[in-house]
């Protein structure tokens, strides 16, 4: 074919095109899609299938499908579809049962046609509004991209310096282990001659207290011997005995010739030394002295006198062990600072941070949110709680638990479960809906469902790169 030829074809065919896209005939309310449904004067299928129909009976304002795909145009049918060509903006549908009912519903105003309603065409405006509005979030996803940038380098050095604190604080641990072993060993050896040496102080102290008791016991005895010894002959007698009636041992509160006789030991009377030696201690307990009506025990025999401070080379013994004791604690004390940051390093380094760690800035800090009744708290790989505003303890609606986003998108949502139970319901939980923004804030929080909480979050972390994600998806005709 020539070339003058192929020029002219190519020519037709444009100008077949331009003219088509500017009035492609179809009827009102189908869409371009589903032109081919309706060709014009050929009998209609219904869309489901139900029934055919000739072509003009398609928008004469009589429902023939059940599916209404007869009248997309009319209100006719009751479940049917008006398609919005809205160019200008975003093509869409809307339910045929609008047509014509005198509400602008499409913004190009084709679905009031016959009503008499005054529409104004606002497609291009909202169109314009609405590529501002995307223009403004690229925007941001651009600038968070950025911010994203850093976060991830930061994540990056943050780590290293992280995984190196940690290789350090490994070796302390050896460090400490031995030291607290050595400081073990050296508290074990002082405490052995402190321990004997204490008891051997404690031992003489309890002999001299034995000696002083049994002490006031002869002298008790002796004061006692001659209260009863009413004659003043040098003997207790059984008569002199027998005055005694609290020294009654069958209850009859008398004391008979026989009990007194038991009392001093078989004997008729008894001196002093013997009296001293078997008789005393049988009565002693229940003896009331004549002169100290009401006996109550003096006050040094009920106050147990003080144990004396440790001789010189004890105390030095006890302040060898003491300070070998401090070493030791402090040295355990050391070893468990250093068990707990090994703990808590390693178990942020466990951390899921996202592909590239840029969640990792979240981590260690708390973000805020108050409503009418209460302050919302999101610490990020840490918990979610809510706190009465006023006033009242803080409510766990969970603690750490996963990334819970769908597969392609794990990131997008964060799950924290196993919060404080729910009066009659499950444990409190919460999903936090991660979207792209400068900042990082707390956008909103809601409870869906009881103790089911939901907030959005904002983090710069979130957000793409739009050139990568293939642009918007503005949908203009
Ligand atoms: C508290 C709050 C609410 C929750 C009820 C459930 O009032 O934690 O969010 O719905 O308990 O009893």
């Amino acid at each position: 074919m020539a070339v003058a030829g192929v020029r002219l074809l190519a020519l037709g065919l444009l100008l077949a095109l331009s003219a088509g896209a500017v009035e492609v005939k179809r009827p009102r309310g189908v869409s371009l899609v589903n032109r081919h449904f309706y060709e014009e004067n050929k009998p209609f299928a219904c869309l489901d299938g139900s029934k055919i129909i000739p072509f003009h009976e398609v928008n004469d304002d009589y429902c023939d499908c059940k599916d209404g795909s007869d009248e997309p145009g009319t209100a006719a049918c009751p479940n049917g579809n008006f398609h919005c060509t809205n160019a200008g903006h975003r093509p869409r549908y809307i339910p045929s049962s609008r047509v014509n009912d005198g509400i602008c519903d499409c913004c190009d105003t084709m679905d009031e046609y016959n009503s008499g309603a005054l529409c104004i065409n606002t497609c291009k405006e909202q169109g314009r509004k609405e590529k501002e509005t995307l223009q403004k979030m690229a925007e941001i996803a651009k600038e968070g991209f950025k911010l994203k940038q850093q976060l991830i380098e930061e994540a990056k050095k943050s780590r290293e310096e992280k995984q190196q604190k940690l290789a350090e604080l490994q070796k302390d641990k050896v460090t400490w282990e031995a030291q607290v072993e050595s400081l073990r060993t050296v508290k074990e050896a002082a405490e052995k001659p402190e321990q004997e040496a204490k008891e051997k102080h404690k031992n003489a102290w309890d002999e001299i207290k034995a000696a002083q008791r049994l002490e006031k016991s002869k002298a008790r005895a002796a004061e006692t011997f001659k209260e009863l010894d009413d004659n003043e002959d040098g003997f207790i007698s059984v008569n002199e005995i027998q005055t005694h009636t609290e020294l009654d041992s069958d209850g009859d509160s008398m004391v008979s010739e026989q009990e007194a006789e038991t009392l001093l030991g078989g004997a008729n009377q008894v001196d002093a030394t013997s009296f001293q030696e078997s008789v005393w201690a049988g009565i002693q307990d229940k003896y009331k002295s004549e002169n100290r009506q009401d006996y109550l025990p003096e006050k040094e025999e009920t106050e147990e006198e003080k144990m004396p401070a440790y001789d010189e080379e004890t105390q030095v013994l006890i302040n060898v062990a003491e300070k070998a004791r401090n070493e030791f604690s402090e040295a355990e004390k050391s070893l468990k600072e250093v068990e707990t940051s090994i703990g808590s390093l390693e178990k942020e380094l466990m951390v899921d941070f996202g592909l590239d760690g840029e969640f990792a800035y979240l981590f260690n800090q708390c973000y805020e949110m108050t409503t009418n009744e209460y302050v919302y708290k999101l610490c990020p790989f840490h918990k979610v709680a809510q706190k009465p505003k006023h006033g009242g303890s803080e409510t766990s609606l969970g603690i750490w638990g996963s990334w819970a986003g769908p597969e392609d998108n794990k990131f997008s949502i964060m799950k924290y479960e196993h919060g404080t139970g729910c009066w009659q319901g499950p444990n409190r939980s919460t999903m936090v809906k991660l979207s792209c923004g400068k900042e990082t804030v707390v956008l909103s929080t809601s409870e869906p469902s009881r103790c089911e909480y939901l907030m959005e979050f904002s983090t710069p972390a979130f957000c793409q790169d739009e050139a990568e994600e293939g642009g918007s998806e503005h949908d203009e005709l």
